[in-house]
């Protein structure tokens, strides 16, 4: 029945009212319309396989750190500003000098294949359409040159870990150089994997798989893996920094820094960028939010590199407090294998738009009319 036809209900907002409540009995599964990050979190889990959501979730020893990453957030408080013209709010900035439509980048994360098969080659392409910054990590299910193919005019940095053997290295950066990467990024957390109880649960070992895979398929470059077997170094060091500096023309972008004091020791080695990161809170159980971090190292930077943050970013609201808190930008992992997991590249470019819209509503509503006005003054201090 529509509401012309009953009388008794007809009114200005029956229409609207009357068609949100129909029950359709069509939308169920994949089909739901996911409207926040957390929907496509619920979601990517019932898509995935218990041993694979566990990976992706990945938290290390108690989660502290994980769970902290997002409570960290939520503690904090802003002060809006009012009565300024924001009929045109714009999202755009750049990193490292590059323009980005949102101030909202992916993460390196490994395998994306395990959340859909075309893994990031899906990514590549979501990215490319958002115009935002894909880190591509060294552990991809796919070549850098398949990756690259499938979004060409794509912006892309590159996650090395550094190698013993520096002739690995060399390779990987010439490879990387040529396919016009802009950029290294060398995370700094990982001299060895955190303990992931869920993984042992599940008996998942990576790293025996991985090396199963090498030797079955010797010198075949079926993924960027033909070149990195094991994870990085452990003797990897501030010193042997020159050595990469030696052998790229890159800017060098160090991810995982959590103190002032390493903050001052990646200026003194003239690295162009930190990524301040936790890893998710997969490596170190018990430091900092990333976003607690972040405060740190922002002052002892004292603007002279670019700092990014990643870890525990779900809305837009997020986004805001990294910026007011002297982020260039973001990076988000998890989401976007949730994106992923549920769609696909569709699902990717949703989650990006998702948090771009909502960091556009959340600028519009405290008056902040480009990236440049959200300032350290948007944040209530006294509550930290
Ligand atoms: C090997 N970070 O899961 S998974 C073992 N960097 O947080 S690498 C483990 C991985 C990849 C390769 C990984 C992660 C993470 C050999």
């Amino acid at each position: 029945m529509n509401a012309v036809s009953n009388p008794s209900v007809y009114s200005i907002f029956t229409a609207v009212s009357l068609t949100v409540l129909v029950p359709t009995g069509e939308i169920t599964g994949s089909e739901m319309t996911l409207v926040c990050l957390a929907d496509f979190k619920a979601q990517a889990q019932k898509q995935l396989s218990k041993t694979s959501w566990d990976f992706v979730e990945g938290e290390a020893d108690d989660g502290i750190t994980y769970n902290d990453n997002m409570a960290a957030f939520k503690r904090i408080r802003l002060r809006p500003r009012y009565l300024r013209d924001v009929s045109n709010v714009d999202t755009r900035t750049t990193i490292q000098g590059q323009e980005i439509d949102a101030p909202i980048c992916i993460s390196p994360t490994a395998f994306h294949s395990i959340a859909w098969p075309d893994g990031e080659k899906s990514t590549a392409r979501a990215a490319q359409e958002a115009n935002i910054c894909y880190v591509i990590g060294s552990y991809s299910s796919y070549t850098l040159e398949d990756i690259v193919a499938a979004a060409p005019r794509g912006f892309h940095w590159f996650q090395l870990y550094v190698q013993p053997d520096w002739d690995i290295n060399k390779q990987m950066v010439q490879r990387v150089e040529a396919l016009g990467f802009k950029a290294l990024v060398i995370t700094v957390d990982v001299p060895i994997l955190g303990n992931r109880r869920g993984n042992k649960r599940n008996e998942l070992n990576l790293e025996a798989n991985i090396k199963l895979k090498d030797l079955r398929s010797p010198g075949e470059k079926n993924c960027t893996l033909s070149a990195l077997s094991s994870l990085p170094s452990t003797s990897f060091c501030w010193k042997d920094l020159s050595l990469l500096q030696r052998i790229t023309r890159l800017p060098i972008i160090l991810k995982g820094i959590l103190t002032k004091e390493d903050a001052e020791l990646a200026l003194k080695h003239n690295v162009q960028g930190i990524i301040v990161s936790n890893h998710g809170g997969r490596q170190l159980d018990e430091v900092l939010a990333s976003i607690d971090a972040l405060r740190e190292v922002v002052a002892a930077v004292k603007g002279k590199i670019e700092v990014y943050m990643d870890g525990g970013v779900r809305t837009g609201n997020d986004v805001l407090k990294a910026l007011a808190l002297g982020a260039r930008c973001i990076f988000l992992g998890r989401p976007i294998l949730w994106g992923l997991a549920c769609k696909g590249e569709h699902g990717v470019k949703e989650v990006l738009n998702i948090l771009k819209t909502e960091l556009h509503t959340c600028m519009t509503l405290s008056g902040c009319r480009s990236v440049s006005e959200i300032s350290p003054d948007l944040i209530q201090f006294s509550r930290l």
